[in-house]
This record gives structure tokens, C-alpha cells and sequence, in this order.
């Protein structure tokens, strides 16, 4: 199809093939690393193309469903039903397709590790799995939304036309929150954004914008204003410990808020997520003079990593799970463990 990249129509011919082929009988897993709407709506469109070539995929989560967005389009769309935690993954499913994440060893998704890969649709770059043998397709673009839009067209052409509301929905709202509402989308994020407004109309997409932020959020960004550190052009925001995995969705949001700040390249927002895991939130600004992705993986290891968005500016995280012993591992303890982990943050950076 026109205006489509042969990137994109040879990734779309080959998923076609791959799932024409198999055998239908049991499911595919469609896994979300880390919920957010690109990955919902990648995911809900990537059901919808396997729906089309005969296969039953079922979506799962890593996490969970967090910011207050997140609860706003589930609602919008009653997708409870469809898109559930991974711990609910059924046992006999060995096939997945990847959205939104290309790494099989995540410590985001710890039971797939062994599992088998028909296709990774992704925009982060730092993949682990054999292009030979998987679907990969990975660019540097906006939104994952954008690249699964542009293998819809090209694969339905004319029949798209049958797609419920909430593909498009779902999709338009990814591109919109993950190029921080279009400001750095590329050329082919904006023309993906302007086809899916097409479909559903400006009145469903307002529709899908128009959430309440919960008091709980607006407390996390306060303490992580409150507390914030800045030595140079990096600043440290810690929000101590959160109630548990839901609100750590917050973090990303405070983080892109807080990389907008004059003067600032580089923030990082953490939290301790469980008794044990800290979960970090990384971003660059487009003019910081290092590359996010490397400098995440030099300082945290294996379980960091970072995208670059077509205007430069860098987003990612890492998740750090302590080794506490039974003495360390207490409520009493936990004032001394976030100021043991601050010190150690700041010490890696400064
Ligand atoms: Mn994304």
C-alpha cells in the first residue's frame, strides 16, 4: 500500500503467513511489559489482526493497571474482561507475540523467558530475540501504535473498515500519550494519529483524554517536588514507598513532567515498588549530551533500558530488586533502606 514502509509490509506479509499457518488449537498470549495506552491499543489491534488470520490471542499484563488514565480507558472501553494480569496467563500457552517490548527476559514478565516468540512489534530498541526465527519489527518511531496502524492498513486495506471503535480509539490515545501529546511525534506518528481521528471522530477521542487525576497521584508528584535533588543538570526526585505495583505508573508521568524543567537534561524518579524492588523512571532531554539507553544499562545493568523518541529526547527506567536478608527486610527498616538507595542513586550519577 502506498506511503507504507517495506519495513513495515514485509513485517505485516510475514505475521500474515506465520499466522495463517499454525495450528489454531490452542491460544496466543499477546503480552504488555508495561501497561500504558500505546501498548493497550498495540495490543488490542495485534488481537484483532490475529482474530482476522483465525487465532484466539488473549492479552496479558505485566504490573499493573496503574495511572489513572490507564483506570479511565478500561472503563471507557470495558476492557477488564479482556486484558488481564499475567499471573492469570493459562498454563498450556506457549506461543506470544510481543508489543511494546522486545525482550523476553523482563523482569516485568519472569514466566515467559522460555516461551515462544511469533512476532515482536516495538519501538525500544535492545531486543534479545533472533530476528530469523521471530517477526520483528522495531523502529524508531513515536508510538508502537504507529507501526501496528501502519501494518493494519497495509494487511486490511479496504476491509479495515470492520474494526470496532476501541482498536482505533485505543490506538490514537497510544500515539497521543507516548509522543507527550504529539509534541515529539515523527512525521509518520502524526499521519498514523491523523488516520485513526479519521475512524473515531474528535468527540471519542476527547472522550478518551477527559480523566480525573486521583488525589493519590497528585500527593506522589508533590512528595517528588518536595524531595527532589538537582546537583548540575540531574535531578533526583524520590517518591519513598508506594502502596504497591498500582501506583507505580506514577513515576513515568511525574518523570516527563519534571524533564520539561529549564536547565534540567537528565531526571530520575524512583520508588520502592515492593518491600524489595526499586523501579526507576529515566528521562533526557532532547539536548542532554549522552545517550539515555547506554547510560541506564551502564549504571543499572541488564534490567535498564531506554527508547530514543524522534525528537531526541530519551525515556526509560530500570528495576532493581534488592538482596535484603530477613533482618534488612522489615517495616522498621524502611526509612534507612530509601536513604540507603537515594545515597546510591545519587552516587552512580554524580
Ligand atoms: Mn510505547
Amino acid at each position: 500500500m502506498k506511503g507504507i514502509s517495506e519495513k513495515v509490509q514485509a513485517a505485516g506479509e510475514k505475521l500474515r503467513k506465520v499466522l495463517q499457518e499454525r495450528d489454531p488449537s490452542t491460544a496466543i498470549a499477546i503480552l504488555i511489559a508495561q501497561l500504558d495506552p500505546d501498548a493497550l491499543g498495540s495490543a488490542l489491534a495485534m488481537q484483532y489482526l490475529c482474530a482476522e488470520y483465525g487465532q484466539h490471542a488473549l492479552i496479558y499484563y505485566g504490573g499493573a493497571i496503574g495511572n489513572d488514565h490507564n483506570v479511565h480507558i478500561f472503563k471507557v472501553y470495558n476492557l477488564h474482561p479482556d486484558v488481564r494480569p499475567v499471573s492469570q496467563m493459562s498454563a498450556n500457552i506457549r506461543d506470544i507475540i510481543l508489543v511494546d517490548s522486545g525482550r523476553l527476559k523482563d523482569g516485568r514478565l519472569p514466566t515467559i523467558a522460555n516461551m515462544n516468540p511469533l512476532a515482536v512489534i516495538d519501538h525500544h530498541r535492545g531486543s534479545d530475540i533472533d530476528p530469523r526465527e521471530t517477526v520483528v519489527l522495531i523502529e524508531d518511531v513515536g508510538a508502537c501504535a504507529t507501526l501496528i496502524t501502519e501494518m493494519i492498513k497495509h494487511l486490511l486495506g479496504k476491509e479495515v473498515k470492520e474494526i470496532g471503535g476501541y482498536v482505533w480509539g485505543t490506538l490514537a490515545i497510544g500515539i497521543y500519550t507516548d509522543t507527550k501529546e504529539l509534541t515529539s511525534a515523527s512525521d509518520r506518528d502524526r499521519k498514523a494519529f491523523d488516520y485513526l481521528i479519521g475512524r473515531i471522530g474528535m468527540p471519542e477521542f476527547i472522550r478518551l483524554l477527559s480523566y480525573k487525576r486521583s488525589l493519590q497521584f497528585l500527593e506522589n508528584f508533590s512528595r517528588a517536588l518536595n524531595h527532589r535533588k538537582t546537583v548540575n543538570t540531574f535531578m533526583f526526585a524520590p517518591l519513598g514507598k508506594l502502596g504497591g505495583e498500582e501506583r507505580g505508573e506514577d513515576l513515568p508521568l511525574v518523570a516527563d513532567f519534571l524533564v520539561r524543567t529549564e536547565g534540567i537534561t537528565l531526571v530520575l524518579v524512583w520508588a520502592l515498588v515492593a518491600d524489595n524492588v526499586v523501579r526507576i523512571s529515566a528521562r533526557s532531554a532532547p539536548e542532554a549530551p549522552f545517550d539515555l539507553n547506554e547510560l541506564l544499562r551502564e549504571k543499572f545493568g541488564q534490567n535498564a533500558g531506554a527508547k530514543i523518541a524522534p525528537d531526541g529526547h530519551g525515556e526509560g527506567g530500570a528495576r532493581i530488586t534488592l538482596q535484603l536478608d530477613e533482618w534488612l527486610q522489615n517495616k522498621a527498616n524502611e526509612a534507612y533502606l530509601l536513604q540507603m538507595v537515594e545515597n546510591k542513586i545519587e552516587q552512580l550519577f554524580i
